[in-house]
């Protein structure tokens, strides 16, 4: 059934439930690629990496009772995410239910609140079915992640041939894009063409829909600027005329904050408009008329009374939004002179990071590491940063200079340790493409263990860690909110350099912000796995991208 679905690839741990399913995998001519990780954890995060780069559902899966408790956090992210994931966990045989075997849980109710889709199997005849749903349910309408139950006796026994089949459409996401209401359509375009201001607000729906393309076209004819969510970051490029960069609270700055407070209507487009993205609710303030357009129709409308929305495929909606708005401006394109203002926000933005990207202190500024990375990353480079120093500073000040997904971050729980793993899926999915995974250390600390996996593939992966022995993220919130009473939000500093040496990894430590350019073009350079250490100023000195903490 995965190979029916086009699976290439399958990121997994072993199990005493799994082994009939592993024998398949090892028995069988299908064409998959398993990946032997060191953590479920892990493996449900390289999924769900592989999945966003590639747009392909990503597969995981791992044995029943630990196996199955470990890879949730992976399936969660998925889930709210919007990334099309199925993950299987064998089960203990139907046999021995209500015998107490060892690895027993009801894994039905487990994953039901976490997943789109849950089904654990009963008897061998559904597994085709359920693997069809699987895939169908992680695919169409709002895509999410869905759990497979297998138990281990129902692996050993057989099915017919002419049942195994599968519709390819269903191995890809979004698969059977909706199309809006036109009425509603036309209702949007009537709100878009009341307003002399609007602006475009977009989060990972746009990317996952590949709605770029569209969304640049209607920007342009309507002269309107697009500004982006954490999980949008790379809807429009960077050096766009018409672009703003990242909102909200973390990664927004007081120039993209203007842009978005300038506007007489507010699109949110493939976004929730949450609390992060709206810095709790005060931005578009209440009463600026407001578009929501999503594919999930319980979002649209939930945080902001809205002029008029739409549900559908994000790429749909703009294409339907854009002919209808083209039909009623003729020949015209609308022209308010927002690339300039633009470009001076964009420039006042720069000015400040790039006098911090300069400085010589020590422990190395956030901003001297970016700066490097930058201008180092090919243009097919893809980011995947952590909560913590990297999420902030990646929204706020790393460019890109073309669409799609070019960064990648867990905004949906921001569970620390995601990015070592999520790195091997986004390395095996973009094989071509220069993989940057960017973490505090205390993410670091979380993921270790894989990098074993990282060396066993030969994935030629960059790890940059910013060190500063804290949980620095708690701990400038206790520095701003609690009146710098801090408390259990140290640790002891480890060499991560060694560490990952003793993996195997070529690895640099940076104290000096001169080495700084010098050990992340090595790292880029050298053909294999590397870290970089950078021994760098705690995230509560920083002049970091979060609102609250800013004056
Ligand atoms: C699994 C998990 N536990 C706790 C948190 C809460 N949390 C958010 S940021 C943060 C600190 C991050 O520390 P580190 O990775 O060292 O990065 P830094 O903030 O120091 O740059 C913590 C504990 C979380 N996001 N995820």
């Amino acid at each position: 059934m995965l190979q029916h679905h086009g699976v290439k690839h399958v990121f997994g741990l072993c199990g005493d439930t799994s082994l009939p399913f592993y024998d398949a995998l090892a028995r069988l001519d299908h064409g998959i690629d398993h990946v032997l990780t060191r953590d479920e954890r892990s493996a449900g995060y390289m999924a769900d990496a592989y999945a966003r780069v590639t747009g392909r559902v990503g597969v995981c899966e791992g044995p029943s009772g630990g196996g199955a408790t470990y890879i949730l956090p992976g399936v969660v992210e998925a889930n709210e995410s919007s990334i099309a994931m199925v993950s299987i966990t064998s089960d203990v045989p139907v046999t021995a239910r209500g015998r107490y075997p060892l690895t027993a849980l009801d894994q039905k109710a487990l994953f039901a609140p976490l997943t789109k889709w849950n089904a654990v199997v009963d008897e061998v005849g559904q597994i085709p079915l359920v693997f069809r749903a699987a895939f169908r349910a992680a695919t169409t309408g709002r895509p999410g992640a869905t759990h497979i139950g297998l138990p281990y006796d129902l692996q050993k026994q057989s099915l017919s041939a002419d049942e195994i089949w599968a519709n390819p459409v269903h191995g890809s996401f979004p698969a059977f894009r909706t199309a809006p209401d036109p009425d509603l359509v036309a209702a949007c375009a009537d709100a878009v063409a009341a307003a002399k201001k609007p602006v475009f607000v977009c989060g990972g729906g746009v990317i996952i829909s590949g709605a770029s393309g569209e969304l640049i076209a209607l920007a342009e004819l309507l002269d309107a600027p697009v500004a982006s969510t954490v999980s949008g970051h790379g809807v429009i490029p960077d050096n766009h005329p018409l672009a703003v960069g990242v909102v909200g609270a973390n990664g927004g700055t007081d120039q993209t904050r203007d842009a978005v407070l300038a506007a007489d209507l507010v699109i949110f487009l493939g976004c929730r408009a949450g609390s992060t993205t709206t810095e709790h609710g005060t931005m578009p303030a209440k009463g600026v008329p407001v578009i929501h357009i999503d594919i999930d129709p319980m979002v649209v409308g939930a945080n902001y009374p809205i002029v008029a929305g739409m549900v559908g495929d994000a790429r749909l909606c703009l294409v339907a939004l854009g002919r209808e708005i083209a039909r009623r401006m003729g020949a015209d394109r609308r022209d308010t002179e927002n690339a300039q203002r633009l470009s001076g926000l964009r420039s006042a933005k720069r000015e400040r990071f790039e006098q911090l990207a300069r400085s010589n202190e020590r422990p190395v500024r956030p901003e001297r590491v970016l700066a490097a990375i930058q201008a180092a990353l090919p243009p097919d480079g893809i980011i995947i940063a952590d909560p913590g120093t990297p999420c902030p500073y990646f929204s706020g000040y790393f460019d890109f200079e073309s669409t799609g997904r070019r960064f990648i971050t867990n905004r949906a729980h921001g569970a620390l340790g995601f990015s070592l793993p999520a790195s091997v899926g986004a390395a095996y999915g973009a094989p071509a493409a220069k993989v940057v995974a960017v973490m505090g250390d205390g993410s670091f600390g979380f993921a270790v263990g894989e990098l074993e996996t990282v060396v066993r593939k030969r994935l030629p992966i960059t790890f940059v860690v910013f060190s500063n022995s804290s949980y620095g993220w708690i701990k400038a919130s206790q520095k701003s909110g609690y009146e710098q009473r801090y408390f259990s939000v140290d640790f002891t500093r480890s060499d991560h350099a060694r560490i990952a040496e003793a993996f195997g990894l070529k690895a640099w430590t940076v104290t000096d912000p001169a080495e700084m350019d010098m050990a992340i073009r090595a790292a880029f350079a050298w053909d294999g796995p590397t870290l970089v250490d950078v021994i760098a100023q705690p995230l509560e000195e920083s002049a970091v991208p979060v609102s609250r903490w800013m004056g």
